[in-house]
């Protein structure tokens, strides 16, 4: 290995940088077929902040904003064809093919390890290695979920750094660990540019590579990514591990890792009710974790607005915990109406603001923020005024920021147990046939509704946007195993456990539009009546009908006091139209059939239930 160790925050006695055997032999090797200039073991202190931000600042890849707006706050634009997960270019590379099921790519996992070889050979010439040990969750839980991520990127380092607890802490507890004998897991996931330097070659802002892999070897419990700079690609411990990794742990352990928020909703009696709610990405999750009511008398909290990691504990309750650290949500549409509390965690700063645009007085601007500044360069890089035909953001630029900064974080978000979850709900952008707010009968049900959970395609996965897809429980693309396992797995957990104590399961759409293809109902911080009315719900408290897709919503169950909305508007949102159900049908069976005899036969039986009682 030709190249210096430059940390010494952790070297112990020996002069190494750490006493973790399995790590420092993993960094060896991965140093000498990548060949950096040079290693730093991160530490996770401001100095290193401070040090990596300057560094960045340096090379042209941030822009200081004014510390007066934004304080310590970073402006980043991607090379323009690196600004999504590139779903085409994500694998899971199980042993057997059937193991990836029908919805992800695969490759033979010996197959693509020679192939990334030939790419990592080499790699990260010229430039700098960081080893980032982090855990997502708690340090301090029964069992710490640790990784070390392995990147030549100090974008990625900076960004990690927000998102997941990391840096010497980390480390220091995985030695410990393994010097008392224990036995632990933790995660290598590998992370490369694809992008080295010859000697005297000047960097680029955004070093990227055209050719792109993202790749999962569940397994071996490891992640291999090469070639994208961007966040669900790049910053290893969110997507890959959080969802495809974790996900393949929890159903060989018996928990779960989902793609939702979780909240704390507490009425004005002093009721509290924790919910957690799956929408694909650019769907809302952020807004709706940080939703400010706007009935009298009710709050919420947020706990995470992403990820939760779900397990029955003793009282037979499903308990949830957020393994993030940071938010990582999209910009556009993000001002003082859709979520105050989110302008109020990124205006203190300590963020990274990717792909949005930087006004002359160095600060951010996206579309849908109030106040357009006259001038601003545009996430392009060209001049961009309120008159320029292109936007000034991209539409899955992101805001980066610290769970820390949000004055509305619940207090539970620090504990390892978590929260045990009331109310589940999927949710997706539909424009048609989905009502507001439906209730399942029970939990096989919900499944039924998850698993065929319908969604139009957004900006955040790159891809034509606006299609409806099939996106069940908003895991398409973060299932780490065959689908119809998943299904299986959900279902399992209905079984398993005593369904008294389980949350009961609700579908929303924030999204339906009327004839005059406006958005029929307001949404954003409107959207507590449908939360309350979910509360309400399980506690036998509010009316609902039975349709032949589940319960909606009785005629003035709904609190609509004082909201601006026609009974004719309200009825269209909380429709059930048969006959648009009724054209559903096939296209749920079409994709119920893409899982073969995997698909769990409770699912078909509930399809028949539906088909029936649309027919009746
Ligand atoms: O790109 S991320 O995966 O980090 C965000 C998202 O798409 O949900
Ligand atoms: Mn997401």
């Amino acid at each position: 290995m030709t190249a210096t160790t430059e940390s010494t925050t952790t070297a112990g006695s020996s002069g190494r940088p750490t006493t973790h055997q399995g790590i420092l032999a993993w960094v060896t090797e991965i140093a000498e077929l990548t060949q950096p200039d040079r290693i730093h073991w991160c530490t996770g202190s401001p100095e290193e902040w401070a040090e990596l931000t300057d560094a960045l600042v340096g090379t042209g890849t941030f822009t200081r904003l004014n510390p007066e707006l934004k304080p310590n706050s970073f402006y980043a634009a991607s090379d323009p064809t690196d600004v999504a997960r590139v779903e085409d270019r994500t694998y899971i590379c199980s042993v057997d093919e059937r193991d990836a099921g029908p919805t992800n790519n695969w490759m033979d996992p010996d197959q693509m390890k020679d192939l990334m070889r030939g790419l990592y050979a080499g790699c990260m010439k010229g430039r700098t290695m960081y080893v980032i040990p982090f855990v997502m969750g708690h340090l301090e839980a029964e069992k710490p979920m640790f990784g070390v991520e392995i990147t030549d990127s100090a974008y990625v380092t900076v960004s990690m750094s927000v998102m997941a607890r990391m840096g010497t802490e980390v480390l220091r507890k995985m030695e410990e660990l393994e010097a008392a004998g224990e036995d632990f897991q933790w995660v290598p996931a590998l992370h490369s540019v694809g992008m080295p330097l010859e000697p005297g070659q000047a960097d680029v802002p955004w070093p990227c590579n055209d050719t792109k892999y993202i790749v999962q070897f569940p397994e071996e419990r490891m992640i291999w990514s090469f070639g994208s700079g961007y966040g669900g690609n790049a910053l290893l411990g969110k997507k890959c591990y959080a969802l495809r990794i974790a996900s393949v742990m929890a159903r060989d352990e018996g928990w779960m890792a989902e793609h939702m928020l979780i909240l704390k909703l507490t009425s004005p009696a002093g009721v509290t009710k924790y919910v957690a709610a799956a929408f694909p990405s650019a769907c809302g999750k952020t807004n709706l974790a940080m939703l400010k009511p706007t009935i009298p008398g009710w709050k919420v909290e947020a706990i995470g607005d992403d990820i939760a990691w779900m397990r029955i504990g003793d009282d037979g309750r499903l308990w949830a915990v957020n393994p993030e650290y940071g938010f990582f949500g999209v910009a556009p549409g993000t001002n003082e109406h859709t979520n105050p509390n989110a302008m109020a965690t990124i205006n203190k700063g300590n963020s990274v603001f990717t792909n949005v645009a930087l006004t002359e007085d160095g600060d951010v601007w996206w579309e849908g923020l109030e106040n357009p500044p006259a001038r601003a360069t545009s996430w392009k890089g060209e001049p961009w005024t309120p008159d320029s035909e292109e936007l000034s953001s991209h539409a899955n630029s992101r805001y980066c920021t610290p769970i820390k900064q949000c004055d509305m974080l619940a207090p539970e978000y620090d504990d390892p147990r978590g929260v045990p979850i009331d109310a589940i709900l999927f949710g997706g952008r539909r424009k048609t046939t989905v009502p507001l707010v439906t209730e399942a009968r029970d939990w096989t049900h919900g499944t039924f509704m998850g698993a065929t959970l319908s969604s139009e395609t957004t900006a955040a996965a790159t891809g034509a946007v606006g299609v409806v897809r099939r996106d069940p429980m908003a895991m398409l693309p973060f299932i780490g195993y065959n689908a119809g396992d998943y299904f299986g797995h959900w279902i399992n957990i209905g079984k398993d456990n005593d369904a008294s104590r389980l949350p009961k399961i609700f579908y929303v759409n924030w999204f339906r539009r009327g004839e005059d293809g406006g958005f029929l109902w307001p949404g954003f911080g409107e959207n507590s009546r449908v939360l309350k009315w979910v509360v309400e719900r399980i506690d036998g408290q509010a009316a609902a009908v039975e349709t032949p897709i589940g319960h909606v919503p009785a005629p003035g169950a709904l609190d609509v006091d004082g909201l601006d909305l026609t009974d004719e508007e309200l009825a269209q949102a909380l429709a059930v139209d048969v006959e648009e159900w009724k054209a559903e049908i096939p296209q749920i069976q079409e994709w119920f059939e893409k899982f073969g005899d995997d698909l769990p036969s409770v699912l078909w039986t509930e399809l028949d239930g539906l088909k029936a009682r649309l027919d009746a």
